[in-house]
């Protein structure tokens, strides 16, 4: 993404260099910084006493927020875990990614296919559930997506699995339905299992800028959520979004989805993808 290749050599004095500043701003507009992670950035870089990559880097860092912490582990299993998001933004994959990464770490592990708007969801799921050789719990076209979670928590609890993955429908975030069956999801996990569910993480695609930072901001005021998949940052040469996402929404990025293979999910560090962003 190497942003100090594209601001850094111009740098000829001190942080309060105008024209300098103003390469800088369009730079970080350009990289999908968005208004207020860009504004913040020159801000500081105008006070600083000394400028250069490391200043950078330490600057988007700080606005990165702290690095992904593990999943949730209930004290009593099954832990749940719901996976929101708008349709094409990589919630199935990432569920898939998701197993991978639970299973291991020696956790048994359910997928749930909740998406039961999308023609061709529950299979895509079922798919990965076989490869990955996890259990799954689907249900009939157009069944409540409440019902399939409550369904598979409770397959869960019988079959004394330790994590539920949820999979969720995902249609437009402007959707007020969608919403309220959102929320609907998270109220019957909620009955079927105290204290369920442990994470609700929202599915972000990088390569669709300040897009998905309107998205980040509909489902934060829909459902309480507790991190961020930020994914296709393998197809981007931007990636500023990252910031935008974290900044609009105030939940801790998690993990970043970087390819298509069950391989390709990060745990989220603030310092390296900085650099990525800053030096690569
Ligand atoms: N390049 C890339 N593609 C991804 C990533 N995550 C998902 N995809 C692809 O994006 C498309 C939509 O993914 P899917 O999981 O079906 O999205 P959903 O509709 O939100 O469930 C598929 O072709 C995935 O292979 C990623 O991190 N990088
Ligand atoms: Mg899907």
């Amino acid at each position: 993404m190497g942003l100090w290749t594209k601001v850094g050599r111009f740098f000829t004095g001190p942080g309060g260099d105008r024209a300098w500043l103003e390469n800088v701003q369009r730079q970080l507009v350009e990289a999908d910084f968005g208004v207020a992670a860009t504004n913040e950035t020159v801000e500081r870089l105008s006070r600083a006493d000394k400028v250069d990559q490391a200043t950078l880097e330490r600057i988007v860092v700080e606005q990165l927020g702290p690095p992904g912490t593990p999943l949730a582990r209930a004290a009593q299993p099954p832990t749940v875990m719901l996976i929101f998001g708008v349709n094409g933004t990589g919630k199935t994959t990432s569920v898939a990614k998701l197993a991978q990464h639970l299973k291991r770490e020696g956790r048994s592990v359910l997928l749930a296919a909740g998406d039961t708007f999308r023609a061709g969801a529950t299979e895509q799921l079922k798919i990965w559930a076989d490869r990955l050789a996890t259990a799954f719990v689907g249900a009939s076209p157009r069944a409540d997506p409440a019902s399939v979670a409550f369904d598979a928590v409770d397959a869960a609890v019988t079959r004394g699995i330790d994590t539920v993955l949820v999979d969720t429908a995902g249609r437009l975030h402007t959707d007020e339905r969608l919403r309220e069956e959102l929320k609907k999801v998270v109220r019957v996990v909620g009955k079927r299992l105290a204290g369920a569910p442990h994470e609700s993480l929202l599915v972000l695609d990088a390569t669709v800028g300040q897009n998905a930072v309107r998205q980040a901001e509909a489902f934060a005021a829909a459902v309480p959520l507790t991190g961020l998949i930020v994914t296709k940052l393998d197809g981007t040469a931007k990636g500023g979004s990252v910031v935008a996402l974290r900044r609009a929404v105030q939940v801790p990025i998690r993990f970043l989805g970087t390819g298509e293979t069950l391989e390709d999910l990060e745990p989220f560090d603030p310092v390296r993808f900085a650099h990525r962003l800053v030096s690569d």
